[in-house]
């Protein structure tokens, strides 16, 4: 009998097939029994049940990709936050709610198993959550991709609180098995190192390099079914473990002295051991280039394996079937790997493999720090990677003489300028030109970072190549961060608006017609009050600290940075404190201030804020004089899981960076999109918000761009400020004393020392009263209600932009040129 082709209805599974597939699982796929299971068994189980609806799916996604050969874009990225998939793939299957009740009739609680899952935490913050966002935003609009990363085994460090200091401990995420990755044995690569490069006779005649490698790593791929919404199309993440490699060439390794075979495994897996914590640069480390490398050659790798599989050997139609994204410049060693595989073990021309290269890649940029662009120590790249060092040189040489002569002849300067090559005591090899020199396209992520982007960052290569430059600004999943996040609020749209919304955001837009409807509005605010109690008792659990529903829930929550300002949140809460002491019947609506942060580990300053907020924290949660009227939380170990509950619950999101260091921001869209106003420059997506939802829906404050560069160059001088301002002053002074460290005075010292001494560089006093003036707005509206209400439905109802949806399709008609393919 013939099989017939499965449809997504013959695929939908009843609660009663579910229940009875979870049970079957728990006992044949976990070994345990209903009596006896673990919630962490059950949850396990769930997920066993799950992955028979996500591999059926994925298995037609790949059978008709493959028989339809269709063109496929490549996510390279270091990081993937994915955090849990449990409720996320519920969702994406419709299955959420038949799980719900088939999990009910066997007395268990859908949210206490999701609670079970470790966080996929493979990622710093934004830059790894929006690839996680894009690769759900794929799948969900039919896109044929593949997201490649590292697989590494542990995450981003846990955060703990200890006496107000950060402490880190290791993340380990796939201690007890993670149900949701599948090891591929049979896609297993080998990656070279180290070693030397040999100029020998070709077959052809004329000359061939050869690179002889010190040693061998193998990349071991384990994928992760990205599903979908509506789970018709079911992609992969592709995520490389490092191991040690049978091939081992003792020759050249052996030179300085034998080393035994554990210490070469041990070295091997080091490679995929560890996220580096780090959300500027770690340029200098040996270990981070050879992480960047392994994971891009494993990648590359594959994609030619693929490739070659239906096309043999004819590279002609490569670059109308292969696009690849990298993902900041972390992936830019992709550019030369390509090159070196064309030109080296595919026999093709420089010319044609440079052709092929240009196409196929388009870089993304995340930041304008100087400091965090990536740069690679010339001696280290020529130990590590000697041929693609040869390789970068070829690509500069062409480039300077055909593209930067021509344009600027005899102009030494500019060549310096624009040259891969830093040159200098170390010379360096710059990244972030080199993605430029290698991509079609260049993008930022907000239409303000783009255009600086364009203008104050590589100014001479966009007029070298007009059309390169672009924008796609982001874009956060409405099915995580609405649908799944915010059950009350998603179902309360989906009565009004229609189920279509997880889809197309903008539908909300109609909502904004209800935004003066008293009884719409209690509805809203009803929900926003329960998220706010459900938060309150997390809060409790993770923290011991009291707080009112009542309070406004002011949030700030994402890595800690100067440019991001939490020292100017922390500093307008002691003037508030202050203010309070002096008076205590100064005239405020109760607040509570809630931090989420990491520090990288090596930021001195970054850590001293933390302490700072916690010893705030102390000092005015426990001072009777002000009557609950302030509170100050810091919630450790922020995280993806964490947001998940800190988002539908906030009323007041902080937006706060010096204007131009934020890229774009995506937390901002979360929170508006779940009903928070936000106080905020004229910074990344801030502004783009602000003209979606009415600059009279946010509070704008501050400096802006242009003022910024403007006081800059006059000489900014922060202790005009300091002078000028007695609050301030008094705030500032506060540090040097022990009222917030009792019996340590001065602990607190270094925070003020950064903002006079140090020159404040990120403008925080300058900004001072301006932020005080936005939040004492803040405060008038929220004491209205009505116009609260008005205000936060129409922040939600008109986030529509903000869908990844949108930016994906922005990258598919501006870079990618993917045709959608439908799956069953
Ligand atoms: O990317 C963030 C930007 O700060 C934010 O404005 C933007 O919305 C988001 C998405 O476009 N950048 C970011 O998260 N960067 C990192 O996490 C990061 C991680 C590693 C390294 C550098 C930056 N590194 O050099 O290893």
């Amino acid at each position: 009998m013939a099989t017939k082709k499965k449809t997504d209805q013959d695929l939908q599974l009843d609660k009663d097939q579910l229940k009875a597939s979870i049970v079957r699982h728990l006992r044949s796929t976990l070994g345990t029994s209903e009596q006896k299971a673990s919630p962490e068994a059950w949850w396990k189980a769930t997920a066993a049940a799950v992955n028979e609806q996500v591999y059926e799916r994925l298995t037609r996604t790949q059978q008709t990709h493959f028989k339809k050969d269709t063109r496929a874009i490549h996510y390279l990225s270091a990081e993937f936050l994915m955090g849990r998939l449990t409720s996320n793939n519920l969702h994406n299957l419709s299955l959420y709610k038949i799980c719900e009740e088939a999990l009910g009739e066997l007395g268990l609680e859908l949210t206490d198993l999701c609670e079970q899952e470790p966080d996929m935490a493979l990622g710093n913050g934004g830059l790894g959550r929006l690839a996680a966002c894009f690769i759900d935003s794929l799948a969900t609009l039919n896109y044929p991709a593949v997201g490649y990363g590292i697989h590494y085994e542990h995450g981003l460090f846990r955060q703990e609180i200890q006496d107000g200091r950060q402490i880190e401990r290791p993340d380990s995420w796939r201690e007890y098995g993670n149900p949701w990755e599948i090891c591929r044995p049979e896609s297993v690569q080998e990656i070279p190192l180290y070693g030397y490069v040999e100029t020998v006779f070709g077959d052809k005649g004329g000359l061939k390099k050869v690179w002889h490698a010190g040693r061998k790593i193998k990349g071991v791929p384990w994928d992760i079914p990205v599903v979908g919404f509506g789970g018709h199309t079911v992609n992969i993440l592709r995520l490389w473990e490092s191991r040690a490699s049978e091939f081992f060439d003792w020759d050249v390794f052996n030179a300085g002295g034998y080393i035994d075979s554990q210490a070469e495994k041990a070295q091997a897996e080091t490679i995929s051991k560890v996220l580096y914590p780090n959300d500027e640069t770690d340029a200098g480390k040996e270990l981070r280039l050879i992480q960047q490398y392994f994971f891009c050659a494993c990648s590359i790798k594959d994609i030619m394996r693929r490739y070659k599989r239906v096309h043999g050997s004819d590279f002609r139609n490569f670059a109308a079937q292969i696009a690849i994204q990298l993902n900041d410049t972390h992936p830019t060693v992709a550019i030369p790997e390509l090159m070196r595989v064309l030109v080296d073990e595919e026999d093709l021309n420089w010319d044609a493999a440079w052709a092929i290269c240009y196409q196929v890649f388009s870089y993304t940029n995340h930041t304008l720090l100087p400091e965090a662009l990536e740069k690679w120590s010339v001696s280290l790249f020529e130990k590590v990677l000697p041929r693609h060092l040869e390789i970068i040189y070829e690509i500069n040489a062409r480039f300077l003489n055909e593209l930067v002569e021509p344009k600027w002849p005899g102009n030494d300067a500019i060549k310096a300028k624009l040259s891969i090559i830093e040159e200098g005591d170390v010379r360096k090899v710059r990244m972030g030109n080199l993605c430029v020199i290698g991509s079609c396209k260049v993008n930022g992520v907000a239409e303000i970072h783009s255009k600086l982007v364009k203008e104050d960052l590589f100014p001479e290569y966009a007029e070298l190549w007009p059309e390169k430059m672009c924008n796609v600004t982001n874009g956060v999943t409405p099915r995580r961060w609405l649908l799944a996040c915010n059950p009350e609020l998603a179902a309360l749209y989906s009565e009004v608006v229609g189920k279509e919304w997880p889809l197309q955001l903008d539908k909300l837009r109609s909502v904004t017609k209800f935004a003066d409807d008293k009884a719409f509005q209690q509805q809203f605010m009803t929900i926003k009050r329960h998220n706010k109690e459900k938060l309150v008792k997390v809060i409790k659990a993770e923290t011991g600290i009291d707080v009112s529903a009542e309070a406004i829930f002011d949030v700030q929550i994402k890595r800690l940075h100067e440019y991001k300002r939490q020292q100017l949140n922390l500093i307008h809460i002691m003037a508030l404190y202050r203010r309070l002491l002096a008076n205590p019947d100064y005239d405020m609506h109760p607040r509570v201030f809630i931090f989420g942060s990491k520090a990288a580990p090596g930021y001195k300053l970054a850590k001293d804020i933390i302490y700072a907020i916690n010893k705030l924290a102390e000092r005015v949660n426990n001072d009777a004089r002000i009557q609950g009227k302030l509170k100050v939380v810091f919630m450790p170990n922020y995280r993806v899981s964490l947001a998940e509950k800190l988002i539908p619950a906030a009323d007041v999101s902080e937006q706060i960076s010096t204007a131009g260091y934020e890229a774009s921001g995506t937390g901002n869209m979360k929170m508006a999109l779940n009903g928070a106003i936000t106080i905020g420059t004229l910074d990344g997506a801030n502004i783009e918000i602000a003209e979606e939802a009415g600059a009279e829906n946010c509070a704008i404050f501050g400096l802006n761009v242009d003022e910024v560069k403007s006081l800059k160059a006059r000489g900014y001088n922060p202790y005009d400020f300091y002078y000028a301002n007695s609050e301030l002053k008094a705030v500032l002074d506060w540090f040097d004393t022990d009222y917030f460290t009792p019996g340590r005075p001065g602990e607190l010292a270094s925070i003020k020392r950064s903002l006079l001494e140090g020159g404040d560089p990120y403008l925080t006093l300058a900004d001072f009263a301006s932020y005080s003036e936005a939040h004492k707005l803040i405060d008038t509206w929220y004491r209205d209600p009505a116009l609260w209400a008005k205000k936060v439905i129409i922040n939600s109802a008109t986030m529509g932009k903000f869908n990844s949806d949108r930016s994906i399709q922005d990258y598919v008609d501006r870079i990618w040129k993917l045709k959608s393919c439908n799956v069953g």
